[in-house]
């Protein structure tokens, strides 16, 4: 599968870098085919996050991801997923190749600005997670 799930997350939309962000992603050839602004519960966190359900960061990763709103993008791109993940950088900032989103804003390896799915990860429950089919579109 070619799509993939981006999050804009809480801190990024604070310090206002949604449009620095996805301008550097679409300019790397990422069509958008769905997004919103969604501001999760703490419950809702918890099951996008389950999969890190019992590490010593969940309890930290639900409450922030929950902390403010964000935004939910499902991109398009023939490398989907990989290609995504190589635009964002490396998860701790300090780690993320130059010129990265990560490497550009993230401040630290939990306030890392966005999400990107991992291509193991299983991206299309992810994109299910937020999205109806009916509320992203082929063009
Ligand atoms: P990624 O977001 O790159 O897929 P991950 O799946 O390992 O990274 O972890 C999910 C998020 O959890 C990550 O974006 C930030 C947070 N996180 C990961 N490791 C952490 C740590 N050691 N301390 C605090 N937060 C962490
Ligand atoms: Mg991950």
């Amino acid at each position: 599968m070619n799509r993939t799930l981006l999050i804009i997350k809480p801190d990024a939309v604070k310090r206002n870098l949604i449009g620095n962000i996805l301008k550097q992603i679409l300019d790397a050839g990422f069509k958008m085919l769905g997004m919103k602004m969604v501001w999760l519960t703490r419950e809702q966190g918890g099951k996008f996050y389950e999969i890190h359900k019992g590490k010593d960061f969940y309890d930290w990763l639900t409450n922030f991801i929950s902390s403010g709103p964000i935004v939910v993008c499902c991109l398009k791109h023939p490398e989907g997923p990989k290609k995504l993940r190589e635009v964002v950088g490396a998860t701790d900032p300090k780690n993320a190749a130059q010129g990265t989103v990560r490497n550009l804003y993230g401040t630290s390896v939990g306030e890392n600005v966005v999400h990107a799915s991992a291509p193991d990860e299983d991206p299309e429950r992810e994109i299910k997670f937020f999205f109806d089919e009916k509320e992203m579109f082929e063009y």
